[in-house]
């Protein structure tokens, strides 16, 4: 069984340039695959195969232009139960994506962005600097050789990262190659912080805290409400939203708390537990994973000092927080006893100035010096 593939409905776009030819004859497509790369005015779009089967001549060639109707290629071994009339295929199907910085198919770049590769290391050969196919596959090739044989010193087994690892190692490789971070360490003096929490009837954590001065100071220093848009413009974030880092035991997942200035420690303690029980349950909803500015990761409760948390696109910051100790600290000439928590403020760096963190340190470490004079107010 033959079948000729046209160009679908392109939305009202009349005629398109090929850019990409993403299969070759005799390849053996599935349904869906995409065949071809088209380009607009607005944006690029992938056109996908509506049947499976094998590839046999193709019509066109890169740098035609095409319109609605037109031959792609023609398709052998075409499956019985997927045969559709094409003519009429729903345009919704075409996949299209904005233009950016790097020249590439959306294809290509869903491609990228699933595996964590930042599309600006990869060395395009395409016309116009463009990124293709062949040059994802050489890039990958060259990778895989760089991985470590590690059975050359010994027995090994390979085994799967959870879904939440890989997820959040596909993110983090993303936000590590691409958000130029400092972090900025300080030790802040909660003492009295410390013998209010343990006065009250309900039982607060320090993340509650720490999230109550943050979101507080956010407001103040409106550098930390920026989210990065490219080197032209930022969005200033006019909401404070703040993800809280939670070790499920399979990974971590940062469920969000919505409108943390507008909450009360007491309220925020009470978010913190009812979002990570969720997260650690599988019971939390995608939107609540969703719309963060800055985050908060506490190691608190497991030990250790300062560590360096990653800043995880779409925020800001991050503050990592650490164990706090009892520590011998001068108050003038006097030697006296404090309980010291180590703080770590991550920052985005294209957002926010160094001298600027230091100021929101400082405010910081006043907010939570002064907080046991204010809860209950
Ligand atoms: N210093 C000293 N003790 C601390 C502390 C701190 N900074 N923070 C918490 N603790 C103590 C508390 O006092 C509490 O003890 P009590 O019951 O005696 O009061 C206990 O630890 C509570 O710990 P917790 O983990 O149940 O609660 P939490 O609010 O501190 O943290 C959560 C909640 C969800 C942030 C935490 O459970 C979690 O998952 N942390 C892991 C985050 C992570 O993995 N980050 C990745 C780091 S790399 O980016």
């Amino acid at each position: 069984m033959k079948k000729d593939i046209v160009v679908p409905n392109l939305g009202g776009v009349e005629g398109s340039k090929v850019i990409e030819l993403l299969v070759k004859p005799k390849q053996k497509i599935k349904k869906d695959m995409p065949l071809m790369t088209l380009e607009s005015d607005k944006a690029s779009m992938d056109i996908p195969s509506p049947f499976t089967g094998m590839v046999g001549d193709i019509k066109i060639k890169e740098g035609d232009i095409v319109a609605e109707g037109d031959v792609i290629l023609s398709l052998s071994e075409v499956e019985e139960e997927k045969i559709e009339v094409i003519k009429d295929r729903p345009v919704e199907k075409v996949v299209s994506t904005p233009r950016s910085d790097v020249y590439a198919s959306p294809f290509v770049r869903r491609m990228a962005f699933e595996l964590g590769i930042d599309l600006s290391t990869v060395k395009a050969s395409g016309s116009g600097g463009r990124v293709t196919m062949d040059d994802m596959k050489s890039f990958l090739l060259k990778s895989q050789l760089k991985v470590v044989d590690y059975s050359q010193w010994g027995k090994v087994k390979f085994e799967a990262f959870s879904k939440v690892q890989s997820a959040s190692a596909t993110h983090l490789i993303e936000s590590w190659q691409t958000v130029p971070q400092v972090t900025q360490h300080h030790w802040i003096d909660i003492t009295a912080l410390e013998l209010k929490r343990k006065s009250l009837d309900k039982k607060i954590t320090m993340v509650a805290f720490v999230m109550k001065a943050m979101a507080d100071n956010m407001l103040k220093h409106s550098a930390f409400c920026r989210g990065w848009v490219n080197p032209k413009e930022y969005a200033s974030r006019n909401y404070i939203h703040i993800g809280i880092a939670v070790d499920t035991g399979n990974g971590l997942m940062v469920p969000v708390c919505r409108d943390v200035d507008q909450k009360d420690v007491f309220q925020l303690a009470t978010e913190v537990k009812i979002l990570s029980q969720k997260v650690r349950d599988g019971k939390i909803k995608v939107e609540n994973l969703k719309g963060r500015c800055a985050s908060v990761s506490s190691l608190g409760s497991i030990g250790g000092g300062h560590f360096t948390p990653i800043v995880s696109s779409p925020d800001s910051c991050v503050i990592g927080i650490s164990k706090a100790v009892y520590q011998g600290v001068y108050q003038g000439d006097k030697l006296v006893k404090r309980f010291m928590l180590p703080i770590s403020l991550s920052y985005d760096h294209r957002l926010i100035d160094g001298a600027d963190a230091a100021r929101f340190l400082v405010d910081l470490e006043k907010s939570l010096v002064e907080m046991p004079n204010k809860i209950g107010e």
